[in-house]
């Protein structure tokens, strides 16, 4: 009715997402966004990017229609068309590509946890191809999960819906207070700090977590295996173990106190610049303060020894018995149940075809949860048709640009295509390299499951469209519509279809139309599972040795490993770039590459910062605020110093997906302020996961003449 109010119950997926929502409609328009108090996950809060979804939604540079490139790829040329123009004519090129070249020439990219991202390879399951890419996966929660099924044979996530706070947390290489990373995490946090718990922080930068901690590990950038590996040494030297819980309940103890037997905290502090005494002082802490939470970030997935690093620090809550318990690590209830992945679709020898997978397996081959292709390997297919071509690649939500690493290099390979699609909420500097680019619909604009794998384990809600806005479709239902258009076998029911089935199998007892009623059902959480079921490894145990690691041809027990390029590996690069880079540490007013056109984050937040010490500034001349230009081997961009004792002088920190949606296109000002034109693909790579460098390179600065 004209002018009435309706206010629906949603789930806001601007992050990752999680928070509940009350979405308010009127006229057909979203009118107001508040924190749903009654979500058991948020409590009622917004983040200042959920704040501003009404802008987001309404925003008048959204894409509201398909486009089709007219000029020369990349010349900024477009033409509007139909969706049916748009949908016919992607059809009939993906049908053309794969008769001419098979169907892994055509790759699928999306980003990071969308409400989509199951459905980008399911589509490419459904057509033939293994080739689906995500540019945090190698790099981002899925080398946490794919080691943790492989040694737990579970994923474990930190207890905040149960009734026991935990009295010690660790937070490595995580900044859960700016960045989420499921949104309603960082108010999970916030809440768990209340009650007063023992803190340890391990991060070169000073955070506000840093700040309040009984003890900061200021670490040097990417050597955290050596850190964790000292932790360890002195929590089995000191029997500050769980006993029992090592003995009962997993495998392989004495070879890891064999491994880790030299790695003193004497050792560990040359290497990771944190003083012996520290690393003492936060392992004593961690061992003796029950229950204890070890809260990881993605800051330990961004060199390319990241499966090791992970697995050693995974061993914390592991020895001192912290698994499975209140106010621990516990295992989530599923609700969710089984997306259908059509990953079935493809025969054995197709799967062998994607890109990576013979040699990082946890990430493309037998030990991978929902494998995927491997994003250097898959970009010089492209550049060079090796070994063997690629030639068409859809992007759903990815501004590949700004976000993979080795920014020039990546252009260089896109340029190279045949075909290129687009789907985005706004016009990116990548959609500008696109043959078609399609309006997606934002997340108040279509139905979900929303079932996070963190705090929101055993929760799951429902995301509700709530609005129309032009043209926009939801990825969801491009993906069945082209599947249908291509006559594919499978893969072309209906959303609704898809959302019943993978209610219908998660046991709760409910279609996704009642769920939406209700707006979300908890599964019930239980601790101690593994004294009845053991834990879902061929020993039945937590493998500290691990079998499947060893049987899949990778080191069974972690050990230390230097990155790449630091001063240590690389002294006569340091020569020339002699201070550590770190990228990418979150900031809360936006997500990645996004929100850069919202005015009132802008407003909050204009320009990418990186942090430089009091001591370097002054070396080289700089003052807080000046443009800084910072370079390596691969090329320079600028950002704003700000200056701050909070960082080591040795150390750099830039923030990654900036791009400037009010500069001219068709560049968007995208190479000017670029982590990633400094960050490499290039090998080596993590022998599991393929992880290349994104953390833990070396590079210099200087003052920037102009803004530019
Ligand atoms: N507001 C907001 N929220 C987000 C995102 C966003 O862009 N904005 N991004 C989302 C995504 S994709 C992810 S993966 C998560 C990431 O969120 P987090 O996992 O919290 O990761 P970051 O904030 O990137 O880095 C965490 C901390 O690691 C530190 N760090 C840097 N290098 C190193 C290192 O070598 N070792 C250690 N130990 N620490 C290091 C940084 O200083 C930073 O404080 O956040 C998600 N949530
Ligand atoms: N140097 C450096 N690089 C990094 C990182 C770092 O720390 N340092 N972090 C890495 C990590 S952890 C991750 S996860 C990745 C993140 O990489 P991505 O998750 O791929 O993030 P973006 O590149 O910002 O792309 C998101 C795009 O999706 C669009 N979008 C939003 N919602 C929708 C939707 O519903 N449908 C569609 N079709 N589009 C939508 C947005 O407008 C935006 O253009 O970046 C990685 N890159
Ligand atoms: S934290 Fe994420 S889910 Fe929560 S309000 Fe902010 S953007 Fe939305
Ligand atoms: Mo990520």
């Amino acid at each position: 009715m004209d002018g009435e109010t309706r206010i629906l119950k949603s789930v806001c997926r601007s992050c990752h997402g999680g928070c509940g929502a009350l979405l308010h409609v009127r006229d057909g328009r979203l009118v107001k966004i508040e924190g749903d108090r009654d979500s058991p996950l948020s409590h009622g809060r917004l983040c200042p990017i959920g704040t501003v979804t009404v802008d987001l939604v309404n925003h008048p540079d959204r894409l509201k229609h398909p486009l089709r490139r007219v000029g020369p790829r990349g010349a900024g040329e477009w033409q509007r068309i139909t969706w049916n123009q748009a949908l016919d004519e992607i059809a009939e090129r993906l049908l053309e590509i794969r008769s001419q070249h098979g169907p892994e020439a055509i790759a699928l990219g999306t980003g990071t946890g969308r409400h989509h991202i199951r459905w980008v390879s399911r589509f490419g399951h459904a057509l033939g191809t293994p080739n689906w890419c995500e540019p945090g996966f190698a790099q981002c929660f899925h080398p946490r999960v794919n080691t943790c099924l492989l040694t737990f044979g579970d994923f474990p996530v930190c207890d905040y819906t149960g009734d026991t706070p935990p009295a010690c947390m660790l937070f490595w290489g995580h900044n859960p207070i700016h960045s989420g990373p499921d949104g309603e995490t960082r108010f999970a946090v916030r809440e768990a700090l209340e009650h007063n718990p023992k803190l340890i922080v391990v991060d070169p930068r000073r955070t506000e977590l840093a700040a309040r901690a009984d003890v900061w590990l200021q670490v040097r950038p990417g050597a955290d295996d050596a850190l964790a590996l000292a932790m360890l040494h002195v929590v089995i030297g000191e029997q500050l173990y769980d006993e029992r819980f090592v003995r009962e309940c997993t495998h392989g103890f004495d070879a890891l106190a064999d491994a880790v037997a030299a790695c003193t905290p004497e050792w560990a502090a040359p290497i990771t610049w944190v003083p012996a005494e520290k690393i003492r002082a936060a392992a004593r802490l961690f061992g003796r303060t029950r229950p204890g939470m070890l809260e990881w970030g993605c800051a330990i997935e961004h060199t390319p020894k990241c499966i090791q690093t992970v697995r050693a620090v995974s061993m914390l809550p592991v020895l001192t018995g912290n698994v499975d318990v209140p106010g621990g690590w516990v295992f989530g209830g599923r609700g969710i149940g089984r997306f259908p992945s059509l990953i079935e679709n493809l025969t054995l020898e197709v799967s062998a075809k994607r890109l990576g997978a013979d040699r990082f397996k946890l990430l493309g081959g037998e030990g991978a949860d929902l494998p995927a292709a491997h994003i250097p390997t898959l970009l010089q297919a492209m550049r060079e048709g090796k070994p063997y071509p690629v030639k068409a690649f859809l992007v759903f939500g990815n501004n590949t640009l700004s976000t993979y690493a080795n920014a020039k290099l990546v252009r260089e390979s896109l340029m190279k295509l045949d075909y290129m699609v687009c789907a985005d909420l706004f016009m990116t500097p990548t959609a500008e390299l696109a043959d078609i680019v399609l309006p997606a619909a934002a997340w108040p604009e279509l139905d979900q499951i929303v079932g996070l794998p963190t705090v929101a384990a055993n929760v799951v809600l429902a995301q509700q469209k709530a609005v129309q806005v032009g043209e926009c479709k939801p990825d969801e239902e491009i993906f069945v519509e082209l599947a249908r258009r291509m006559k594919l076998a499978v893969g072309t029911e209906s959303v609704k279809e898809v959302l019943d089935a993978q209610l219908a199998s998660g046991g709760l007892g409910l279609d996704f139309a009642a769920l939406a009623r209700e707006g979300f059902k908890e599964a019930p959480l239980a601790y101690r599972r593994y004294e009845r079921s053991g834990f879902r490894t061929p020993t039945g145990k937590i493998e500290l040795y691990s079998t499947r690691l060893e049987q899949l041809g990778y080191p069974p027990v972690p050990f230390y490993e230097e990155p790449p390029e630091s001063p240590l590996s690389a002294p006569d690069v340091a020569r020339d770039f002699p201070l550590v880079l770190t990228t990418g540490g979150r900031i809360p007013f936006y997500f990645n590459s996004e929100h850069r056109q919202l005015a009132n984050l802008r407003r909050a937040y204009r320009d990418p910062r990186a942090e430089i010490h009091p001591d370097t500034a002054a070396r080289f001349g700089i003052a807080n605020g000046d443009w800084m230009r910072i370079e390596t081997r691969r090329g320079g961009i600028r950002q704003r110093a700000r200056v701050t004792d909070g960082i080591d002088p040795r150390v750099i920190n830039v923030e990654h997906g900036w791009w400037f949606p009010d500069e001219p296109g068709p560049e968007y000002g995208i190479w000017k302020a670029n982590a990633n034109v400094l960050t490499d693909n290039a090998p080596p790579y993590d022998p599991a996961m393929g992880t290349y460098q994104l953390r833990a390179l070396l590079c210099r600065v200087a003052k920037a003449e102009a803004s530019g």
